[in-house]
């Protein structure tokens, strides 16, 4: 019977089919997802277009192989390939950041940024050891430790006991004073210098003094700033941390995967000559596999070493300071319209919008402009009570650079995020400023004259964005 020879393998032109003959369910939400990332203004902070060569990489063969283990070292035969490629993309990897190879190593197999830094702390801090990082509400990310007074949210807060550090709530900066104080009573084994929403450099010189008072690691998570990184236009957490993870597909523009660095060969000498030696790497590679991951996402590491290799090309270079150049633009414009940009504005690619004095919240304004076809985050800001309902917004200039936009682009899109707030007023004004949330979205998605007035505005947007082109293939 020819389904069972099909279903046997056959033949095996069955396998040969594209994806379109094959699965028009999934092609056709793949088409339309790719609609809306082409007719859509992509402000989300953490997104990204990767390119049509790590697209490549990512739908390749890498993907069918096994390959437990390390480069020469696999509990898998034919990985000989895979090897070269894993080793590859680890000496691209250090090159970029421009690292000593007896200094440094990269382990490249991290699924992406929550595992890796969860490997860390497994590798270094042991269970119910201590870690310190910058509150989830004040920009730090969940894996920093976040715990709530109900509820240890994070893994990284139930497995490991952890104190964050806050901003002040004024300014929005850091208060290292106060994380060095805490420091010295708590006694983390790693202090995290690592964001989610945070617009300023961090002091990775002053942290590390931190951490040596109190004989802990320094450790940056720079997934959000990895490309600005590599790019050398913000300074580089390697000068002053012994361990830095990233993911990978942020504004370093690859596949979704992670990385952990670390540093390795001696640590001190002691007056008499003695040297101490790093022990990070081995208890790293370790904790990765086989402590927490199976066989490592060789497709994705392929991808990495082809963003690695896109990274260190003077395109990239001037597309990372486009992206802060327009993040910078589009914060003066919104102060301009009268927003109230936490910090003032921003050293990177992203800014957050205290929403509060305009009369609005996060909530709200990012349901209106998801509606008009800008996607971007609500997020917490510096004194907020409650996380139900944030003040703020997100935003990031990483993808919309991708797709080639300049400052002069950016007017726009501030008048699309203007105009979307306008239309939140709006609403709240027709049904009352203390109506629940629930009447809010009812009256975004049902009322007629609030429909027409959303369609509108998503058509403008719509035809604003189609106009750039977008990275990848072109149909999927
Ligand atoms: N979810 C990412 C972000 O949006 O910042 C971090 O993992």
């Amino acid at each position: 019977m020819s389904g069972n020879k099909q279903i046997a393998g056959g033949d095996g032109e069955w396998l040969q089919q594209s994806l379109e003959d094959d699965d028009q369910e999934i092609y056709q939400i793949i088409r339309n997802e790719k609609e809306r990332q082409r007719c859509g203004l992509e402000l989300i902070a953490s997104e990204n277009f990767a390119s049509a060569a790590v697209l490549q990489a990512l739908g390749s063969c890498l993907n069918n192989k096994y390959s437990e283990g390390y480069p020469g070292v696999r509990y898998y035969g034919g990985a000989e390939y895979i090897d070269e490629m894993e080793r590859l993309c680890q000496r691209r990897a250090l090159e970029l950041f421009k690292l000593n190879k007896d200094e440094w190593a990269v382990n490249v197999q991290p699924y992406s940024g929550s595992p890796a830094n969860f490997a860390v702390y497994t590798a270094i801090v042991q269970p119910h050891g201590r870690i310190m990082g910058l509150d989830l509400p004040d920009g730090g990310h969940l894996t920093h430790g976040f715990f709530t007074e109900k509820k240890k949210i994070s893994a990284t807060s139930i497995f490991f006991e952890s104190m964050p550090y806050k901003v002040n709530q004024e300014t929005g900066l850091i208060d290292y004073d106060k994380l060095a104080e805490n420091a010295k009573l708590f006694k983390p084994k790693i202090i995290i210098a690592g964001v989610s929403c945070y617009s300023r450099h961090l002091d990775y010189k002053r942290m590390r003094e931190i951490a040596d008072e109190n004989k802990a690691y320094l450790m940056a998570d720079m997934a959000h700033i990895s490309g600005l990184v590599a790019a050398g236009i913000v300074p580089s957490p390697f000068e002053h941390c012994h361990i830095v993870t990233t993911t990978t597909h942020k504004t370093l523009r690859g596949p979704r995967s992670g990385m952990i660095f670390c540093r390795k060969g001696v640590k001190s000498v002691d007056p008499k000559g003695n040297k101490e030696m790093y022990n990070l790497e081995k208890p790293i590679n370790e904790a990765v596999f086989p402590g927490l991951q199976g066989g490592p996402h060789n497709h994705a590491i392929a991808g990495v070493a082809v963003a690695l290799k896109q990274a260190m090309t003077d395109k990239f270079i001037q597309d990372q300071k486009q992206t802060i150049a327009n993040a910078q633009h589009m914060a003066k414009l919104l102060v301009d319209r009268g927003y109230n940009v936490v910090t003032g504005g921003t050293d990177n690619h992203l800014m957050l919008v205290n929403l509060k004095s305009k009369g609005t919240d996060g909530n709200r304004a990012d349901k209106v402009l998801e509606a008009i076809g800008v996607a971007c985050n609500k997020n917490s800001c510096p004194g907020d009570t409650s996380a139900l309902r944030p003040s703020g917004l997100r935003l990031g200039s990483p993808a919309l650079t991708s797709r080639g936009f300049k400052e002069a682009d950016f007017d726009k899109v501030a008048d699309f995020i203007d105009r979307g707030i306008q239309l939140t007023l709006e609403i709240q004004q027709v049904i009352g400023p203390k109506a629940p949330f629930k009447d809010f979205k009812d009256k975004l998605y049902k009322d007629e004259d609030i429909c027409a007035k959303v369609k509108s505005l998503k058509d403008e947007v719509a035809s604003f964005a189609s106009a750039f082109p977008i990275p990848g293939f072109p149909l999927l």
